[in-house]
């Protein structure tokens, strides 16, 4: 045991009047939801970057976290078990059932691939023990290909093969162990996917580049007999300044420019979404409007700065109607909660790791049963199935099926004496509607 949460008692269920602020007031793993436990719905995943990894530090200071695991200074084999037996720890006192990590948050530094190889297989074996003990599982692993300097011009899209190669050793190895784990899922962040300067990217050769890298990770996949999901993290900047896995959209249309719609699915952040200049719920439905919808990483950003500042989610309406949009799609199937969230620099405390997480978890609580009464009576879908009926029948449903053509559909309203009268779409009132499920 590290000894470094020892200070806190196992977090547990105590009801929405208790006062303890290291209790839930919502998550109540074993509640029955629309016949699935809470647990079951949400999937909970705690994430090893910014739980375990992140010291504090930022680009005006150093860390002042203060983390045992960190005291060693060389993240050597010792540092990454200290760190592992912190990460089970934590674990245990917060009850959720998965956790997420990078292959160099969880391994010993390396700088050759040999190295790479050996350090990561050797904390593989570590976890796979503690996963068996402890009984917490991996939701998704993903390769870090975008914080050591060989990855400055990016890993896939990079203009040297070679780095492209110790991307795809990385993501062989990452994935690999992702399936010897158990994993649900596995995530391509494209972190410098992109470009800082279009003035010396080839912008189409590096788009066919992430395409057959993409196409050789899926093969791969099939391969070794992976049975999770594949999924791409849009995010349309930062670290570069613009990023080609912009948002679902985007993403959609290069599946489809490469054969991979049907194998690839999204991973979104609605800190990711709001850069974007999109709505959280407006991913996830885009989403189930492709087909490609899989995993969420929770969190969310500070509308007054525009930047990935990765919080805990803490607003309620945004997050029941994006969990309605999740039920909607029907709900989660490999993919689950990660927080991809940290802590303030000021939040040094163990205790402040619990915090936010119990936050965040009470949070996704509420928004599932405000979701759940939404689906119960379904006001919206039955406002937009009155709305659309016209297509159903009838012209509407003569272009749809491609029966009429355009002279016909021409000639359908040549027959109508004055032009069709406007319909209220009657925003205000489905935004009461809202108003008065969130609570
Ligand atoms: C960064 C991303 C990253 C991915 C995993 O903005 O959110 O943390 O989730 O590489
Ligand atoms: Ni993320
Ligand atoms: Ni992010």
């Amino acid at each position: 045991m590290s000894g470094y949460f020892d200070h806190i008692d196992p977090i547990k269920y105590e009801g929405a009047e208790s006062e303890n602020p290291l209790a839930f007031k919502y998550y109540d793993p074993k509640k029955l939801v629309m016949g699935k436990t809470m647990e079951e719905h949400l999937r909970v995943a705690v994430c090893y970057w910014h739980t375990f990894c992140w010291d504090g530090a930022d680009v005006f200071g150093g860390g002042p976290f203060n983390r045992p695991w960190h005291a060693r200074k060389k993240n050597d084999q010792k540092a990454a078990e200290a760190k592992l037996d912190a990460a089970f720890d934590f674990f245990d006192r917060l009850g959720q059932p998965f956790f997420c990590f990078h292959d160099v948050d969880v391994m010993a530094n390396a700088e050759t691939p040999k190295e790479h190889v050996k350090n990561l297989a050797k904390i593989v074996d570590k976890i796979e023990a503690k996963m068996e003990k402890h009984g917490t599982k991996l939701l998704w692993g993903t390769a870090n290909n975008f914080s050591h300097p060989r990855y400055i011009a990016g890993a896939s899209t990079n203009p040297n093969p070679d780095v492209a190669a110790f991307a795809a050793l990385q993501v062989k190895e990452c994935l690999e162990a992702t399936h010897r784990l158990g994993g649900s899922g596995y995530v391509l962040w494209g972190g410098r996917e992109g470009y800082d300067s279009i003035l010396n990217t080839n912008v189409g050769q590096e788009m066919e580049q992430l395409g057959r890298f993409l196409a050789m990770v899926v093969e791969h996949k099939h391969k070794i007999g992976f049975k999770g999901d594949i999924w791409i993290e849009p995010k349309p900047h930062e670290p570069t300044k613009h990023q080609y896995d912009r948002d679902v959209g985007t993403v959609y249309g290069f599946l489809k420019q490469y054969g991979l719609e049907k194998e690839v699915g999204v991973n979104i952040e609605p800190n990711h979404a709001t850069l974007a200049g999109n709505s959280f719920e407006h991913e996830v439905e885009m989403a189930n409007a492709f087909g490609i919808f899989g995993s969420i990483d929770f969190n969310r950003g500070d509308p007054q700065n525009g930047w990935d500042t990765d919080q805990f989610p803490n607003d309620l309406r945004e997050t029941t109607l994006a969990m309605y949009y999740i039920l909607k799609g029907g709900g989660f199937v490999n993919g689950g909660s990660n927080f991809d969230a940290k802590v303030r620099r000021q939040s040094c405390d163990a205790e402040d790791l619990f915090h936010g997480h119990i936050g965040g978890m009470d949070l996704l609580a509420r928004a599932l049963i405000n979701a759940a009464e939404m689906i119960e009576t379904d006001t919206l879908q039955a406002f937009k199935d009155a709305r659309y009926a016209g297509w159903k029948s009838g012209i509407g449903a003569e272009m749809l099926s491609g029966s009429a053509n355009l002279e016909e559909v021409a000639a359908h309203a040549l027959k109508g004496n004055s032009s069709p009268d406007p319909v209220s779409g009657r925003q205000e009132m489905l935004e009461n509607y809202i108003t008065n499920i969130v609570k």
